[in-house]
Order: structure tokens, then C-alpha cells, then sequence
């Protein structure tokens, strides 16, 4: 097997074949991607490409298939070979009529099919088994784009260590839109697979990072999200193109050649340029809509502006694709007929793919680029435009719904909705003076050169690996197999031990209610506890924010300790003992603030106990949660104005309670009457840090989850934690 730095799968190859007259074709494809992949440095052997060839393997024998992989191998490509039917059914259904018209805010054109789904899963699989065929464990992999949005995952779960980019072309719509679709919760999932993931512009990123905790409840902090295991780095990477090329073509002789021909042929003439995939987020139509309205407006443009309207085919056999042709040709025909003359002709229409000097020419000559789409992942015409600005001026108008805008803000912003407002903007730019026109290009040109598509590779990759570090750092933490057979050993030698447990998060997973009836301890759970405090020399103390009356229900039979209300109530010999604190006086004002609230919160909840009263927040949905707790806060502080009283952030919770008492001065207390030669401490939220907090070194201490803490180890899971008590209560 040869060995890889980095594999690049996609669902189209650089390289596409095609059989004329029973022979087959292979055409490069000189996309942005394929140049960025030769930019990333090394030789041929360090990266290799990973997809689709183009061409359905029903059409292809056997010796078909052995030439086509021979000739791809020789270019570092690997084919994964889709029959007709997943064609139809992954390619152009559920990647095309389903996931692109969604994340372009085109719910109306979304197909929801579960066959798609199936040859969805079905597809992402083959590419799994293709990928896995020449990864080594610790490969580096960039998987691209919406077709293989699995893959991560998939990949995840057969090579654990594995460093996993992803980077989606598209927009990522807002929740609304996405929480649409049936299977929002496995897409999701499929993604979180990877250590990285990209998007263009930094509104994607927020639309994906809500999208996740609303659909999985993970949490994100700056980019950051936290998994049981392991974390995923989300971040903006605003695809450059290759600017050089564009630069270097609109100077070179073939381009000037062209470029005097187009001057002569549209003599006296100022050429409006508009250049896209015939694809409905393009926004074609209302395009050509704006262009009718300017040539109305301003009659005197007749006969001296041309409309070069250059529209390449794709995804032609989709039914939406093919009404959009015949509308597009249709509204041109009624343009040319209304407003033609025999000597002018207003648009000039071609259907077809260009040659790369040709495109770069149009782009030199072309007074005005139209670039204005419904929704555009980023747009990379509209950059090629500027870059290919060398020996002219030009002014681009630019929709305000592409992620390019972000970067090209001196461009004229337009809203391709308005008609009126781009008929406006038309006349503006075609009269434009120059000196204006060139200081704008000058410093759209300056910053397009400085992230190239080469930079862009390059971050993304630098990322990955930076990335992959910290998760590997992470990892170092979680308790391994060793350690805990080190743990186990040391509780068997020692004279006394004691273990001091969280439950809720710790031995209990999270529940939506917080009600103690719904959240009892399981049956195994309790046999294990049992056996545990069962053991000789043994004290297990279960040191919770419940209520004495729910840890009573729970474990009142069992030879536990148990402290309540982070440390209020203690239960010593079976007579609960109180903290001598006041709190009643302040409940009162405490609860009825709480209450105004939660009136006008969904899903919000108090709880009240001896020592605190609790604002529950978990089935509220996020972004109200957020306004609601700061607004709670700050009218708490101000009612309570006092320093006896604490307001604590939990997790999905804000507790308010007096000063002085937490699980760390109980931890302390419980230490100094054990006097143990091994202490255990579970925990996995903030009020437990008080707890890590006042241990002697010699302990052990235990984080369920990632994330910042004072204790020596992590677990991913409240399983984990059962395991190891487990063991502890079968040590002899
Ligand atoms: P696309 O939707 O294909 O890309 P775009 O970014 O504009 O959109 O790229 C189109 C490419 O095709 C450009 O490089 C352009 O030069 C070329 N092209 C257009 N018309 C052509 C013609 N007639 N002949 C030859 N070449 C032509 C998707 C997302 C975008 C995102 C890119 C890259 O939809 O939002 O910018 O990926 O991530």
C-alpha cells in the first residue's frame, strides 16, 4: 500500500471520462479545487484524489473499468464507479433535488424521497470502503463538499485516529430551513465525524453550530464542539481562486488576441457580462428581469449596451433544470423581440461551456459583470472577474446573498430581488468614471491576491492538523486502560478509601425533567453502589445538588453517605444534618422574580429546595434561553444586593443560594473525618471543580466529558464511570 499524506475525496474526479463513438474520453477539469490540491506542495505520491469518474459503470466493461482505473492511477485519481441508478437517485435526487434547492433556501423545489436517502447512505458507504482501501490509521483526510456528507463519520468509526477535514462549497442554511429536512439529525451526525469543518462565510458557521445543538443538544464554544470523546472545530475559510492564472491569461497574447476581436464585434458598444451554471440559486431570471427594466427606463442605452449572457449546462436531466432553460430562453426571445432592431440585438445568448482564453477575455472587456444570485455558497466568478481586470476598468454589481460580498465590499451591493433598485444600480455603473472604477478593483484585487485558492488550501490543511493536535492532546487525558488498572490497584492495597461521587451527569445521564421521579437510578446502578459501599474500609458518599428528599428515595436504603443540596444537608448515621445558614428570608423575593420569567419562557422551570432556588432551562430552546438567563441575572443581582447570596450558571441551570457552602467545603469536611489512604472523586460539572478543588494530590479525580478541569483524568460517559466502578466493587 502506498503510503499518503493526504486524500482528497470529492464526488467528481479533476479528471472526467466519457465514451465517443464507443472510445473512451478523459477531459481535465481545470476547477478551482483541482488547482488548490496541486498547490498544497510535495509530489504526486503525497496526495491522491478519491471520486466519482463521471460516467455510469452500467455503460462500462470490465476492460472499460481496468483502463479507466490505469489511466486515473497514473494522475494520483482513484474511481468510485456509480451505477445509472445511484446516479439518478444519489447524484442528481437526493444530492441534487434535495440537499442543494434546501441549502439554497429553495424549499418549494425540495424532493423528499427515502429512496434518495437510501442511495444517499447507499453511496457515502462506497466512498467509505474506497477510502479506507488506501488509508493508513493516521491518513489525513479532506472529504468536500454536500454529496459525501457521511463520510466523516463513517470514516470515524474505522479509523478512530484518524485526521478528518471537511469543507462544504455551499451555503449552510439557517435552522429553520434546515430543521426541514427529515434526516437533519444523521446528516449532522455524519459531519461531526470529522476534526474539522469549513464553510466559506462566518453566517454558515452560526447556522451550523445552532443547527447542532438544536438537533444533538452539543454545545459550541467559540467554534469549538464539545462531543462525549472528542471535539470538532468549526471555522470560516472563504475560498479564494487561483489568481495568478487570471492575471498572467489576461495579459498573455491569446487573451488579447480574443479580446480585440470581441472589441471589434461589439464596436461603440458597453458590454454587460453575465456568467453562471444554469442553475435556478444563479438568479437568472430576475436578472434578465432587471436588464428588461433598465432598457426601458433608460432608452438612450439603446443600441450601446449589449447583454452578454453566457449560461454553461448543468444538472440537465433534473426537471427543475430544465424549466428553468426553457424560461431563460424564453424571457430572452421576448427581450430581443421587444427591444431588438435590425442592427442590434440586446442579448446575446450562449448555452455552452467556453474555453478557459475565451472566458478571460469577456471578463477583460466586459464593462459590467451582473453577478447576481438568489443564494451563492461563495461565487467564483465574480472574483475572476476582478482578478482578470489588468489592462482595463470594469464595474462589478454583486448580490448581497453570495458569500463572496463579505470579502468584496467594494462592489456595488445590490439585492437581486429589486428589480427596480438594479436597473438603477445598471445605469450607475455603465457611467461609472474610470479613475472610481479602478480604485475599487485596485483594492478588491489586493486582498483576492493575498487568499488565493493557494492560501486557502493551505490554512485549511495548517488547521487540520492543528486541530488534530489538540484532540490528540485531549485524548492524553482520558483515562486509559492502564491508569484505571492503577486505580484499582491502589484500592486494593488501601487501609481506608473513601470515593466521593456527583450523581446527576456522573452515574445518572441527563434527563429532560429535572423532577426526581424522572430521573431515578438504574437498577444496575444501584447494585453496583451497593456492592461498592458493601466492600471493607469502604465510606461512598454521593455528594449532589438534589434534595435530601430525592437522594432518600433513591438510596436511603443503601449503606451510602449522602450529601444534598451541594452540601446544605448531610446524612451521617440516618439523621439528615442542616448547614446553619439563613436563606429563607430572601426566597421570596428570589422566586418571585424567577416566576415573572418564566411566565414568558417556554420550557423554563424553577425548583425549590431548602438552600436554593433553581432556574431549570433545559427544554428551552437556545437563543431565548441566552436573552432570558442575562436579563434573570441582572434583575436577581438587583433585587438581592447582598453578599450572602450567590448566583450560579450550572449546567442548563442558574441556581441561586447562600455564600459559604459548596461540594468543596463538604469535600474538605468529608476528607478530614475519613482520613483515607485512597480517595476517588466523580464529577462532571462546575459545582464539582469545588470538589477537584479541595482534594490532596495524592487523589484521584475523574471528569465525565471534555472540556477544562482541575481533575487529573476524563471519561467520555456515565457508562465509563459504571465500568470502573464496577471493577472497584469486585476488587478483592
Ligand atoms: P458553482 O455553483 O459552480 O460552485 P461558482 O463559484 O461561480 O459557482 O463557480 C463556477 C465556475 O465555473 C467558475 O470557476 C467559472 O469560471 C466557471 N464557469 C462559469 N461559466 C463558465 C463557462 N461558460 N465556461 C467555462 N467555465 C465557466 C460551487 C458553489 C459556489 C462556490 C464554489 C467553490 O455553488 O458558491 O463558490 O462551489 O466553492
Amino acid at each position: 500500500m502506498v503510503k499518503q499524506k493526504i486524500i482528497i475525496v470529492s464526488n467528481r474526479l479533476p479528471i472526467s471520462v466519457s465514451k465517443v463513438n464507443g472510445k473512451l474520453k478523459f477531459t481535465n477539469s481545470a476547477g478551482g479545487l483541482a488547482t488548490a490540491v496541486s498547490s498544497l506542495g510535495g509530489n504526486a505520491s503525497d496526495h491522491l484524489w478519491i471520486g466519482w469518474p463521471g460516467i455510469a459503470s452500467d455503460d462500462l466493461s470490465q476492460k472499460d473499468r481496468r483502463q479507466i482505473t490505469t489511466r486515473l492511477h497514473r494522475d494520483g485519481c482513484y474511481p468510485v464507479f456509480l451505477t445509472k441508478k445511484q446516479v439518478k437517485k444519489f447524484y442528481d435526487g437526493y444530492c441534487n433535488a434535495t440537499i442543494w434547492p434546501l441549502f439554497h433556501y429553495f424549499q418549494t423545489f425540495t424532493n423528499h424521497n427515502d429512496d434518495f436517502w437510501r442511495s444517499y447512505k447507499e453511496v457515502n458507504v462506497l466512498f467509505k470502503k474506497a477510502v479506507l482501501h488506501y488509508a493508513t490509521p493516521q491518513t489525513n483526510i479532506w472529504i468536500h463538499d454536500y454529496h459525501l456528507m457521511l463520510l466523516p463519520s463513517l470514516l470515524r468509526s474505522a479509523l478512530p485516529k484518524a485526521s478528518i477535514g471537511f469543507f462544504l462549497h455551499i451555503p449552510f442554511p439557517s435552522f429553520e430551513l434546515y430543521r426541514l429536512l427529515p434526516n437533519r439529525r444523521s446528516i449532522i451526525e455524519g459531519l461531526l465525524g470529522a476534526n474539522l469543518i469549513g464553510f466559506h462565510t462566518y453566517d454558515y458557521v452560526r447556522h451550523f453550530l445552532s443547527s447542532v445543538q438544536r438537533t444533538t443538544g452539543f454545545e459550541s464554544e467559540r467554534g469549538i464542539i464539545t462531543l462525549a470523546d472528542r471535539t470538532v472545530t468549526v471555522d470560516a475559510f472563504p475560498i479564494g481562486i487561483d489568481y495568478e492564472k487570471f492575471s498572467d491569461t489576461a495579459k498573455s497574447d491569446a487573451v488579447l488576441r480574443e479580446t480585440k476581436l470581441l472589441g471589434e464585434h461589439y464596436k461603440d458598444m458597453q458590454i454587460i457580462l453575465s456568467v453562471d451554471r444554469l442553475d435556478y440559486s444563479k438568479g437568472i431570471p430576475s436578472r434578465l428581469e432587471a436588464f428588461e427594466l433598465f432598457l426601458k427606463r433608460y432608452p438612450r442605452f439603446h443600441k450601446k449596451v449589449v447583454l452578454v449572457l453566457v449560461a454553461v449546462p448543468s444538472r440537465v436531466t433534473v426537471e427543475a433544470y430544465k424549466n428553468l432553460r426553457a424560461d431563460v430562453e424564453q424571457t430572452i426571445s421576448h427581450i430581443n423581440g421587444m427591444y431588438g432592431t435590425v442592427d442590434w440585438t440586446p442579448i446575446s445568448y450562449q448555452f455552452k461551456n467556453i474555453e478557459f482564453e475565451q472566458l478571460v477575455a469577456l471578463y477583460q472587456r466586459a464593462d459590467v459583470a451582473m453577478v447576481t444570485p438568489l443564494r451563492d455558497g461563495m461565487n467564483l466568478v465574480a472574483k475572476e472577474y476582478i482578478a482578470s481586470k489588468q489592462k482595463s476598468t470594469g464595474v462589478l454589481i454583486l448580490s448581497e446573498l453570495t458569500g463572496a460580498v463579505d470579502e468584496l465590499h467594494e462592489a456595488e451591493r445590490i439585492n437581486p430581488n429589486d428589480s427596480q433598485g438594479i436597473a438603477t444600480i445598471i445605469k450607475n455603473a455603465l457611467t461609472m468614471p474610470r479613475s472610481k472604477q479602478r480604485e475599487k478593483l485596485h483594492s478588491m484585487q489586493q486582498r483576492l491576491q493575498s487568499y488565493s485558492v493557494q492560501e486557502w488550501a493551505t490554512d485549511f490543511t495548517d488547521q487540520l492538523k492543528q486541530s488534530t493536535k489538540v484532540q490528540a492532546q485531549l485524548s492524553d487525558k482520558l483515562l486509559s486502560t492502564a491508569t484505571t488498572k492503577n486505580i484499582v490497584r491502589a484500592f486494593m492495597s488501601a487501609k481506608r478509601r473513601t470515593l466521593l461521587l456527583d450523581y446527576d451527569g456522573t452515574l445518572a445521564d441527563f434527563v429532560s425533567s429535572p423532577l426526581h421521579t424522572k430521573a431515578p437510578p438504574s437498577k444496575a446502578l444501584l447494585k453496583v453502589l451497593e456492592k461498592l459501599a458493601k466492600q471493607p474500609r469502604t465510606n461512598v458518599h454521593i455528594i449532589s445538588g438534589r434534595t435530601r428528599e430525592a437522594l432518600d428515595v433513591w438510596f436511603g436504603h443503601l449503606p451510602l453517605s449522602l450529601v444534598a443540596e451541594h452540601g446544605f444537608w448531610v446524612k451521617n448515621n440516618k439523621t439528615w444534618a442542616q448547614e446553619d445558614v439563613a436563606f429563607k428570608k430572601y426566597k421570596k423575593d428570589i422566586i418571585s422574580v424567577m416566576e415573572g420569567y418564566a411566565q414568558r419562557t417556554p420550557g423554563a422551570h424553577i425548583e425549590e429546595k431548602d438552600f436554593s432556588i433553581v432556574w431549570h432551562y433545559r427544554n428551552t430552546p437556545p437563543e431565548l434561553a441566552y436573552a432570558r438567563n442575562a436579563s434573570l441575572q441582572h434583575d436577581l443581582r438587583h433585587v438581592l444586593n447582598n453578599d450572602e447570596i450567590q448566583i450560579v450558571n450550572g449546567d442548563k441551570i442558574i441556581e441561586v443560594k447562600p455564600q459559604g457552602t459548596n461540594k468543596g467545603t463538604i469535600t474538605n469536611e468529608l476528607l478530614v473525618e475519613n482520613k483515607s489512604d485512597f480517595v476517588l472523586c466523580i464529577g462532571d460539572d462546575a459545582t464539582d471543580e469545588d470538589m477537584f478543588r479541595a482534594l490532596p494530590k495524592s487523589a484521584y479525580s475523574i471528569k465525565v466529558g471534555l472540556g477544562e478541569t482541575r481533575a487529573r483524568n476524563q471519561l467520555p460517559s456515565v457508562n465509563k464511570v459504571l465500568n470502573l466502578l464496577k471493577q472497584l466493587s469486585q476488587a478483592k
